[in-house]
């Protein structure tokens, strides 16, 4: 991979600008960046490895060399797009989702907020942040971290959740720089749609255990038990307890919970 290719491959889309590394920290450090340089949309940050790739609460994201996709695309939403703006993240996903299911015949499913699974692992996650002036937001770095080939995926004591890489699920070779293709092709179809039925509708659709029991662990606050209702207007995952109360969730990470310990207490583990 290298700039020219990606110059050549992306031609065709509405990028304004590519910057591409071989070696870099964060993708999205170096997008949050230069978004205080130039106001433009659409700024593509590309890079083969990192070596400080960030996931939400600043855990870890691995990004292998050769083996790894991961790239940030810096956006200045309009004041419409600011209404929806928590949903960024959940337009990455349907992105990435969409992209492997019309150029890649595989089934996908969006682990909310911000996970891709295949076959109920992990291949993919998305992190958006926001630079702010003052009291006005600025502009949103979407950053997304793919799995490729089996180099890339972590050993699994390093992760939180199984992982897999789409070579794996796809028994064949993938093209890093089509599927970025692929991949913002989709982006820039849903962006005009974030917040639509059509999108809200589409994400639900394919929401990884809709309907199972999970428990939420929350940053802040006790975790949450209950069977996955859904997807909310603004972004929110909806459950159901065992005492049929509906709750929404705004911050967790969702984790599969044997059908024998349901429950309605709230607890740690
Ligand atoms: C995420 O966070 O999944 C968001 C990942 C976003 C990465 C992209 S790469 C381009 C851009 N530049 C960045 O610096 N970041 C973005 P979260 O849901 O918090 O999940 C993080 C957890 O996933 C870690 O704590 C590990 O358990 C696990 N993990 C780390 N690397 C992984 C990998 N390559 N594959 C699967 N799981 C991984």
């Amino acid at each position: 991979m290298n700039l020219d290719e990606l110059y050549s491959a992306l031609q065709d889309l509405p990028i304004a600008e590519i910057r591409y590394f071989d070696v870099i920290g964060s993708t999205n450090d170096a997008a949050l960046e230069w978004s205080t340089q130039q106001a433009t949309d659409n700024l593509l940050v590309v890079a083969d490895a990192q070596t400080a790739g960030r996931g939400r609460m600043n855990r870890k994201w691995m990004t292998y060399p050769g083996s790894s996709l991961a790239f940030s695309l810096v956006l200045h939403p309009t004041p419409k797009e600011l209404e929806h703006f928590t949903l960024f993240s959940p337009l990455g996903a349907l992105s990435i989702w969409s992209a492997l299911s019309k150029y890649y015949n595989l089934t996908a499913e969006i682990k909310w907020p911000n996970d891709i699974l295949i076959n109920r692992k992990k291949t993919a996650g998305i992190l958006v942040e926001a630079r702010w002036k003052s009291d006005h937001l600025e502009s949103v770095v979407l950053g997304i971290g793919i799995n490729i080939a089996p180099e890339s995926v972590p050993l699994t004591t390093e992760n939180l959740f199984p992982a897999t890489c789409i070579e794996a699920e796809n028994q064949c070779p993938i093209d890093r720089i089509e599927l970025l293709h692929s991949i913002l092709v989709e982006l820039f179809a849903w962006r005009p749609l974030i917040g639509s039925k059509l999108f809200l509708e589409t994400w639900n659709n394919h929401l990884a255990f809709s309907g199972e029991w999970v428990r939420i662990d929350q940053p802040m606050g006790q975790p949450i038990i209950g069977q996955i209702t859904g997807i909310n207007s603004e972004g929110k995952l909806t459950l159901k307890t065992q005492t049929e109360e509906i709750k929404s969730v705004a911050v967790g990470d969702v984790h599969l919970r044997p059908s024998n310990e349901h429950s309605t207490t709230t607890h740690g583990g």
